[in-house]
């Protein structure tokens, strides 16, 4: 197969995107680190679990329109689909990004089109161009280069990637020109135009505006569990406001971006992002604040009791409903608890994962009957039938609101 697309990447955004691409006709080369993540797809089956994903797949490997190697392949359009961690500094790490690069550059040809997904710090289009020029001066001028972050919702990525909007921003004009014509192949949302330098900020500004929204949620519930004022209903009046939206308090906020992506702004901007920077440390503090008031509540009961509590940890994913557990709040609270454990009996819950490597996992059912103490930390659907029975309840995440 001769590709028209080498997407370099085949993880949760860049396998669902190289198929939908070779849904549209369109011959893709997905290229992985992983040989394991290889054979997998081009044996027309998926490593990760997205709704839709498999069918896709499946359909476009028998085809000959979709197929995974662990070494870039010439094509027209190359797509960088690579993961942006940052280091222990909070300091992005694009170093994917640049060896993925650094992987293309002896294909690239007159007329070709790169474009970076992966969410990068302001400033990296223009980086990976100056890598590409410095080894290949004489396509100068004649390569088209931009960025297009994605926006996708993992559980709906399949329609998404379709539907959403997209923001494209070139090097150059054509560049942008160019990159929208690509994407108009096979999506169906507006495709904004800009520079590179303004979509890669959109990402980064897209995430840090939900994280500073949650702070202030966060905010509310340390504030109104002082005053002794309800902070669901609390936000629920509030938002009757025919111009007030607020979010939803939890026990900190997890997952792969929005924890994430504002350090890209704050490592690079410190003075300037006070705001952005003071929303993950009240987001980081909620967890830990959480974590403390479970200790007390273990303390208050033995007190109380003359005996050590039993006590039910719900929820170990990032976010409701999903079987995740990257960066999880939920994850880091049951670690601290369980820190600081002398022989209390401890039920750790997460109904969508059969086992975990660390923890024994207990029936969510099984665990609240057994449990003096409950404490919700996932506000996951299995737990919002429970009744109010005589336990003590530490509700960080509104199952009772
Ligand atoms: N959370 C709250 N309160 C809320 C909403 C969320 O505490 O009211 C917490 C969640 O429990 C979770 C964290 O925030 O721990 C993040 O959850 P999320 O649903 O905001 O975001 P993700 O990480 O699942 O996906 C986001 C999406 N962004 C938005 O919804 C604005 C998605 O569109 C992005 O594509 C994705 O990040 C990404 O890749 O950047």
């Amino acid at each position: 197969m001769q590709p028209k697309v080498t997407t370099i990447g085949l993880g949760y955004i860049g396998l669902p995107t190289s198929a939908l691409i070779a849904d549209n006709q369109i011959p893709v080369y997905g290229v992985d680190v992983n040989p394991s993540v290889v054979k997998t797809i081009n044996q027309g089956k998926i490593h990760i679990v997205e709704p839709e994903l498999d069918a896709v797949v499946a359909k476009a490997v028998k085809n000959n329109f979709l197929e995974a190697g662990t070494v870039a392949k010439k094509a027209d359009t190359y797509l960088i689909v690579v993961p942006t961690p940052f280091k222990g500094n909070h300091e992005p790490d694009i170093s994917y990004v640049e060896a993925a690069t650094k992987g293309i550059i002896p294909l690239l040809k007159e007329g070709d089109l790169y474009i970076i997904e992966s969410t990068s710090p302001v400033g990296t289009t223009e980086k990976m161009m100056k890598l590409i020029f410095t080894a290949r001066p004489e396509l100068k001028g004649k390569i088209f280069l931009a960025y297009c972050p994605e926006r996708v919702l993992p559980g709906n990525v399949m329609y998404e990637l379709v539907h959403n909007d997209r923001v494209i921003g070139g090097v150059n004009e054509t560049s942008t020109q160019k990159a929208v014509d690509f994407y108009r192949q096979f999506v169906k949302g507006e495709l904004h135009a800009t520079n590179a330098r303004t979509a890669e900020m959109c990402k980064l500004t897209e995430n840090s505006s939900r994280d500073v929204q949650i702070a202030f949620a966060n905010e509310l519930s340390l504030i109104c569990d002082k005053a002794g004022i309800n902070v669901w209903e609390l936000i629920h009046l509030a938002n009757k406001h025919p111009r007030v939206n607020i979010l939803q308090p939890g026990c900190g906020v997890g997952g792969h971006c929005i924890a994430v992506d504002p350090y890209f702004i704050t490592s690079e901007f410190p003075m300037e992002s006070q705001i952005i920077g003071k929303a993950r440390e009240i987001n980081n503090y909620k967890s830990f604040w959480c974590a403390e008031q479970i200790k007390k509540a273990k303390h208050e009961f033995q007190l109380k009791h003359g005996r050590k509590p039993a006590i039910a940890l719900m929820g170990l994913a990032f976010k409701p409903n999903i079987d995740d557990l990257r960066e999880s709040p939920a994850k880091y609270i049951v670690q601290k608890v369980l820190q600081d454990a002398q022989d209390e009996a401890y039920y750790i819950v997460e109904p969508n994962i059969k086992t975990h490597q660390v923890f024994k996992i207990t029936d969510y059912k099984e665990a609240f009957q057994k449990a003096d103490i409950v404490a919700f930390l996932v506000a996951h659907d299995e737990f919002k039938d429970f009744p109010r029975e005589n336990k003590v309840v530490l509700d960080f995440c509104g199952i009772y609101k």
